[in-house]
């Protein structure tokens, strides 16, 4: 019977008979489109039907490489299954064949079940599955001691290894190829590159001088558009040729509107700085960022379509089937709520939602930033559910005001005197009217403000402690007009994190 070694030899099939799978699958999807790809196509299945405390786990544990952790951890996955397949077939070939025409049909089914799938989509799923089914059936038979080959060992086990290397090769030289040249036909790059940016018809203000504050190691005021952070549930970045893109306005609307890029482009575009923040920010965190954002006003668009009395929320889609509810008046009371077609004077990046995105100032992005965005559908909160709010997220999601500490950082020991504490405050379309901070359980001290640049970007802050020695926890809060931030501590989900953000500090 089948001995240690050879159960080693089945396993090494069935990852050879994978990586043909998985190979062919992806030089098919170069056919039938990046989503498709058998890998692609089950990770964003996962990622969709992944519970929210799992996602907001891996977003938070392993930060905005929480793709990569996952693309890794699915090609683990898949190789471990692989080899099962291997060994199942060796044992009994129906068993191996099984478990490949299973994974097979997962994929399928997966790629197939993608919001922007195609008649073809399953495709590079079942033509892979079928090559690795007829590699397996080949490296099987030539495992050595395998009924079929009454030859000596020796022989039998250098044609099999030899048969088994170069069916693994080629289903790696199949996965190079197809995500080499699956990058370089990326359409939306070049489209990007060669895209005008018109002057806007409403420029931004001003921004005065001193909205830096000036201390070293506090974020800046605008954060580089290379830097801004990255949340979204694509694994492939949607390529949107701006050409192509439209974007369609209807549900309890007057009039049916389709918006073409150069009716966009003609339109009266806005300036403006805008804080964008992410609901899954912990406190302290980075999920956040300030930019110039340039587009055509939402309300602009509304007013041609003319929503209904009753309706209340926009339902905004984007071309891989996120979907944001944004309370219609967000969108129609004046507030800078654009239709953006650039970051800092440039195209949008493409993984920041080239050519046209939301940005609606006062909320997180999950309910108001789609990104990719080619649909908006005019309805009521009571009729319609987003992405995230069929995950456990609320339907509505304003940022909730909040402060960081970004200097001295956590755990650092300075020297005693005068210790300069810094960072940024954030109340998005009420603006900061005041920070705190406290050593401690001492009292509240007022920090200076730095230049306003606007109730909807963030606001630094800075002040002076005469810092005693021994161990010390700084606390900050940040009012808006209503008041101080709450210093109750409330967990991201379901619609942002509250509580006091802390360091402690070593005085010597
Ligand atoms: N199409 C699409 N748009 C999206 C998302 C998404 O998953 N898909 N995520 C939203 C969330 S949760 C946030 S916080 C912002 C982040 O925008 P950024 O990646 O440009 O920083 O995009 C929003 N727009
Ligand atoms: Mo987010």
């Amino acid at each position: 019977m089948a001995g240690r070694r050879d159960t080693g030899l089945a396993a090494l099939a069935g990852l050879a008979a994978g990586a043909v799978t998985l190979g062919v699958g992806s030089l098919v999807a170069l056919l039938t489109g990046p989503s498709t790809d058998p890998l692609v196509a089950v990770g964003a299945a996962f990622v969709d039907a992944t519970p929210a405390w799992l996602k907001d786990f891996a977003a938070s544990t392993f930060g905005t490489a929480d793709k990569v952790v996952l693309a890794i951890g699915e090609v683990v996955v898949v190789l471990a299954l692989a080899a099962l397949a291997g060994v199942l077939a060796a044992r009994r070939w129906a068993w191996g064949a099984t478990l490949v025409v299973v994974l097979g049909a997962v994929a399928g089914l997966a790629a197939m079940g993608r919001p922007d799938a195609g008649t073809l989509a399953a495709a590079p799923a079942v033509v892979g599955a079928i090559a690795g089914l007829l590699t397996l059936r080949e490296l099987v038979r030539r495992l050595p001691g395998a009924p079929q080959r009454p030859r000596p060992e020796g022989v039998e086990r250098r044609t099999f290894l030899q048969a088994t290397a170069a069916a693994g090769a080629l289903g790696v030289v199949g996965v190079v190829i197809g995500r080499v040249i699956g990058a370089g036909a990326r359409g939306a790059q070049s489209a990007r590159s060669a895209i005008q940016i018109p002057r806007p018809a409403t420029t931004a203000a001003p921004v005065p001088a001193g909205v830096d504050i000036g201390v070293d190691g506090v974020e800046p005021w605008q954060t580089p558009a290379d830097e801004f952070y990255r949340i979204d549930t694509a694994l492939v970045v949607p390529q949107v040729d701006p050409q192509t893109w439209s974007l369609r306005v209807h549900g309890m609307v007057e009039e049916e509107v389709t918006l073409t890029w150069d009716e966009l482009l003609d339109s009266d575009l806005v300036e403006a700085w805008v804080t964008l923040a992410c609901v899954s920010n912990p406190v302290g965190g980075d999920l956040i960022g300030n930019q110039l954002w340039l587009g055509m006003p939402i309300a602009d668009l509304l007013a041609r379509a003319r929503p209904t009395a009753d309706a209340d929320m926009v339902l905004s889609r984007s071309i891989d089937g996120f979907t944001a509810s944004t309370p219609l008046a967000a969108l129609t009371d004046g507030r800078d709520a654009l239709l953006a077609i650039a970051m800092d004077g440039e195209p949008l990046p493409v993984e920041h939602g080239f050519p046209v995105r939301m940005v609606v100032p006062g909320l997180y992005g999950y309910v108001s930033a789609t990104k990719w965005v080619t649909e908006l559908r005019v309805t009521r909160f009571a009729d319609a559910t987003a992405y995230w709010t069929d995950r456990g997220w609320s339907a509505e999601g304003p940022v909730k005001t909040q402060s960081r500490i970004e200097v001295p950082t956590q755990g650092n020991s300075v020297p005693a005197g005068s210790v300069v504490v810094a960072g940024t405050a954030w109340a998005q379309h009420r603006g900061i009217t005041g920070v705190q901070v406290r050593v401690d359980d001492g009292d509240w001290n007022d920090a200076t403000l730095a230049d306003d640049g606007g109730i909807d970007s963030w606001r630094q802050w800075s002040w002076t402690w005469d810092a005693e020695p021994g161990s010390h926890e700084l606390f900050v809060r940040a009012s808006d007009p209503q008041g101080p931030q709450t210093g109750a501590v409330a967990d991201v989900i379901p619609d942002g994190a509250t509580g006091y953000d802390t360091v402690r500090v070593i005085v010597t």
